[in-house]
């Protein structure tokens, strides 16, 4: 369906009719929506590689520069992403400040820097048997380093904040020490944390498989909240959606972590069965839904301020143009928001207390089975963003532009 200014303008004034009985304000919709940013990471920019080939699309970013106009490109068609979140060594800066200026000139921060202790890029010591967790404490020694040098670039950068994701863990029975392999990454962590300016916030990953598929150093949102207990108040926990065992209720460890004003932030993507990294809101988007729900509520209700959580994509794959599918998602994140605010809390409240199961449940559909497309085209074209970002760029021929400058053959710069 293309769009069209007139059935823009009718379903608009829809949504403010159906809402406007339960004082919801289109414009305070608008203007929420419009404000709502989410980072993009830059390794989402290429064809994702998998162990049975890499189908490039051709005109991939070939350096950290193009990364930046890729995004540049999403922020000013999309008004979605305001900020980049860099993965070292892939992202290495040769020139810091050149690099800030030029994301500056394309209205783009520099959101969470991602260290990498998950492969062999050449350094002195392997991480085949781990990093933070090694049982050799000159390889701790050595991504601990690894992770302050991370902040160091982040710092000339004007980011605030460490992403630490860990592939440490083991594929057999007996390979590892459970314990000593915490009370590694423990001491590791709170020596990374130490290196952390103040205004400075950790986040820490968690996932129950893959690399290892016998146990995982940090297997769940409990065990990477006990750690960040352990290292500082600044360290919380970072929920990647596909970071779960198939049917986990995550909306729920989201209300748990925001209880105890432990969530870090989110990685956003979608799954059918795992750490699949598909496009965000292509496979469970009620589950979306219901995890924003819970931040609104949890927000609302001060047990966690909405500003303290990090927004971020963290989705790869082989199929899509990367653009597109980054168009998508940040369009599918935006539009599982809007919903959960249509979300009539006060009379899902009164569901509650009343028991009345029935209630509570047409209470969440009747926002979720809203089309709120309207809402947030209206929020992006206020902002200044396109009306229909896909149609602008397949119109616009942005692909093809990409491919004559940089290349069929451009691949995404990274290891
Ligand atoms: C890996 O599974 C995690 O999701 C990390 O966030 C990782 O750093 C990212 O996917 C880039 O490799
Ligand atoms: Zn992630
Ligand atoms: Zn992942
Ligand atoms: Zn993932």
């Amino acid at each position: 369906m293309s769009y069209s200014q007139e059935f823009h303008n009718k379903s608009l004034s829809l949504l403010a009719d159906q809402f406007g009985e339960s004082g919801i304000s289109i414009a305070d919709l608008i203007s929420k929506v419009s404000a709502f940013q989410i980072a993009v990471p830059s390794w989402a920019l290429g064809a994702g590689g998998t162990r049975f080939g890499r189908f490039s699309i051709g005109g991939e970013p070939r350096n950290l520069e193009e990364k930046l106009d890729d995004i540049g490109l999403l922020a000013r068609l999309t008004k979605k992403t305001d900020a980049v979140s860099l993965h070292i060594p892939w992202d290495i800066p040769q020139d810091a400040e050149a690099i800030k200026q030029k994301a500056a000139s394309l209205g783009i921060a520099f959101d969470a820097m991602n260290s990498n202790t998950f492969q062999d890029y050449g350094q002195a010591l392997s991480y085949k048997m781990g990093s933070l967790s090694n049982a050799d404490a000159s390889v701790r020694q050595q991504a601990v380093e690894h992770n302050l040098q991370v902040i160091e670039i982040g710092k000339s950068l004007g980011s605030k904040d460490l992403t630490v994701w860990l592939a440490d863990g083991s594929n057999f029975p007996g390979q590892a020490h459970f314990r000593k392999a915490l009370q590694g990454t423990q001491e590791s962590l709170q020596a990374i944390y130490a290196g952390m300016p103040a205004d400075w916030k950790l986040l820490l990953e968690y996932k129950p498989y893959e690399p290892n598929f016998y146990h995982t150093v940090i297997p769940d949102w409990g065990t990477s909240a006990m750690l960040c207990r352990q290292v500082g108040d600044r360290a919380k926990v970072l929920v990647d959606l596909g970071h779960h065992l198939p049917n986990t209720n995550i909306e729920q460890i989201v209300a748990t972590l925001m209880h105890q004003e432990m969530l870090a932030g989110f990685h956003f993507n979608d799954s059918k069965y795992g750490d699949d990294d598909l496009s965000t809101g292509s496979i469970k988007p009620y589950q979306l839904f219901l995890i924003f729900c819970e931040l609104i509520g949890g927000a609302e209700e001060q047990a966690q301020a909405w500003e303290s959580i990090s927004w971020m994509i963290d989705a790869s794959h082989n199929t899509k143009d990367p653009i597109e599918d980054l168009i998508q998602a940040l369009e599918s994140i935006a539009q599982a928001y809007a919903k959960a605010l249509l979300v009539d809390r006060a009379k899902l409240g009164q569901c509650q207390r009343e028991g009345d199961v029935v209630g509570a449940q047409e209470v969440l559909q009747a926002a979720f089975l809203t089309d709120v497309r309207s809402l947030v085209r209206e929020a992006r074209v206020q902002s200044g963003g396109e009306a229909d970002p896909l149609a602008f760029y397949r119109s616009e021929k942005i692909r093809e532009k990409l491919i004559a400058k940089r290349g069929k053959d451009a691949t995404a710069s990274g290891l």
